[in-house]
């Protein structure tokens, strides 16, 4: 039995996080990718509870949700530290992480919106977070961990990515160089530190998993 095991699904931004941590301690592990359609009796086993993924096995003991996974990983393998060693430091970082958590539903609105005005409002919110998060906690750091990236970079990776690609599919631009100059150059940062950009999925696959993904939200919100 692998010492490691890791339950996915591939376009699952949860799920990158994970393996973005794992992959920078240098920890083997074994995937097993999900239907989420058809989900796996281990699955459901591991997450009794929230029966998603990214399930993290180690030694046969499961940790489900994934900022909970990258601190069981931290404090597991502590060679190249994820979180700061000073309190003050680490406490910051988990503020910006849970601010982050906090603000999914702006995400969501905007990942739901329909026409116009409803995707402009959206939009302006989300635009206000970010701007928050950049003027906030990066400010003029390469990285939010500094020089190097750290848990909150990983935390905040999916807008890097995910949400650019999410923004093509929906037809908007929050994250431009003009209004987020900081925010942008950090997202090309991140997208250039070889362990991230290894380990992200095909643009043109996620994009249309993406669009897939929106409509059948939309179909599932009888108003929309
Ligand atoms: N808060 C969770 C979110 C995980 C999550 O939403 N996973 C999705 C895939 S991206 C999932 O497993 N969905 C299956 C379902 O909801 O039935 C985390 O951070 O791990």
């Amino acid at each position: 039995m692998a010492e490691v095991k890791l339950y996915g699904f591939w376009p699952s931004p949860f799920l990158h996080r994970v393996i973005w941590a794992l992959k920078i301690k240098g920890v083997d592990y074994e995937y097993i990718e999900e239907d989420l359609s058809n989900k796996s009796e281990q699955l459901l086993k591991y997450n009794p509870v929230y029966k998603k993924i990214p399930v993290l096995v180690h030694g046969g003991k499961p940790i489900a949700e994934s900022l909970i996974i990258l601190e069981y990983i931290d404090e597991t393998w502590p060679e190249n530290p994820l979180l700061p060693t000073d309190p003050y430091e680490r406490a910051m970082a988990r503020f910006w992480i849970q601010y982050g958590v906090d603000k999914g539903s702006v995400f969501r609105a905007l990942f739901t919106s329909t026409g116009e005005e409803e995707r402009e409002k959206a939009a302006k919110e989300f635009w206000e977070v970010l701007k928050t998060i950049e003027e906030k906690a990066l400010g003029d750091k390469q990285f939010f961990g500094g020089d190097t990236i750290n848990l909150l970079d990983i935390s905040f990776g999916m807008i890097a990515y995910w949400f650019k690609t999410m923004e093509e599919v929906i037809g908007v631009k929050v994250l431009e160089p003009k209004s987020l100059p900081r925010l942008c150059q950090w997202a090309e940062n991140f997208m250039q530190v070889a362990v991230i950009k290894e380990n992200v999925p095909d643009h043109d696959k996620l994009l249309a998993y993406i669009k897939g993904m929106r409509n059948k939200m939309l179909a599932a919100q009888p108003n929309k």
